[in-house]
């Protein structure tokens, strides 16, 4: 294979991927359209368990990136396989492209899968949180594109948890959008002090360079 035809086939692989943005973020940056209560602060109205008997997501105040709550997953016992999860039906806009999101704490889940997604239609392009034995505690801002198709207007929107899932591990999930492209903004990060202080050296020895060679 040519090296461009693999530099597009490795960006085709890439684009398929979620965005994935870990905190700490810069306070009112970005801009996403939450869906009914996809802040977690009314409760789960408007919000519909999916086989609760394996286990369910609540409300809690423990941890929030908005507001005062978010969604916590709790197993019911130890499973692999089709999990569970809360879902609410969305009104869009057929021939649309939005941006689906999510803010997500990887919380102490080390196993399993915890990911937004349409109930498995054809068109879907699951947002998936990153799980490893290695803990993120920043949130993480995480968005993919989707396209619906023209001879759809509504979607079922699901937070799912299954996969390899074990009883007392849990993520935090806070602020579900679906937001047109058009109106989309990811949140920015914080800059680390030591990548300020680095721009702020580079800027000097800049300075200092140019005044040389005046
Ligand atoms: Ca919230």
């Amino acid at each position: 294979m040519k090296h461009w035809m693999i530099i597009l086939f490795l960006i085709g692989i890439a684009s398929l991927q979620a965005t994935v943005i870990v905190g700490p973020f810069s306070p009112g940056t970005g801009n996403w359209n939450t869906v009914v209560n996809g802040g977690f602060e009314s409760g789960l109205a408007t919000w519909g368990n999916i086989i609760p008997s394996k286990g369910t997501f609540d409300v809690s105040n423990s941890l929030s990136f908005l507001g005062s709550y978010s969604a916590k997953c709790t197993p019911a016992y130890n499973f692999d396989g089709p999990g569970y999860g809360i879902a609410e039906t969305i009104a869009v806009t057929p021939g649309q492209t939005y941006v689906l999101s999510g803010f997500f704490n990887q919380g102490n889940m080390t196993s399993g899968a915890v990911y937004l997604d349409f109930n498995d239609v054809y068109f879907e392009v699951p947002v998936y949180l990153p799980i490893s034995t290695q803990i993120q505690t920043q949130w993480q801002f995480i968005y993919e594109t989707v396209t619906i198709p023209t001879n759809v207007s509504s979607v079922c929107l699901r937070l799912v948890h299954d996969g390899a899932v074990r009883t007392g591990q849990y993520v935090y999930v806070d602020e579900i959008a679906l937001t047109p492209i058009n109106q989309f903004n990811p949140i920015m990060i914080v800059p680390e002090p030591s990548s300020v202080l680095l721009c702020l050296v580079i800027g000097l020895i800049a300075l200092i360079l140019k005044r040389r060679s005046n």
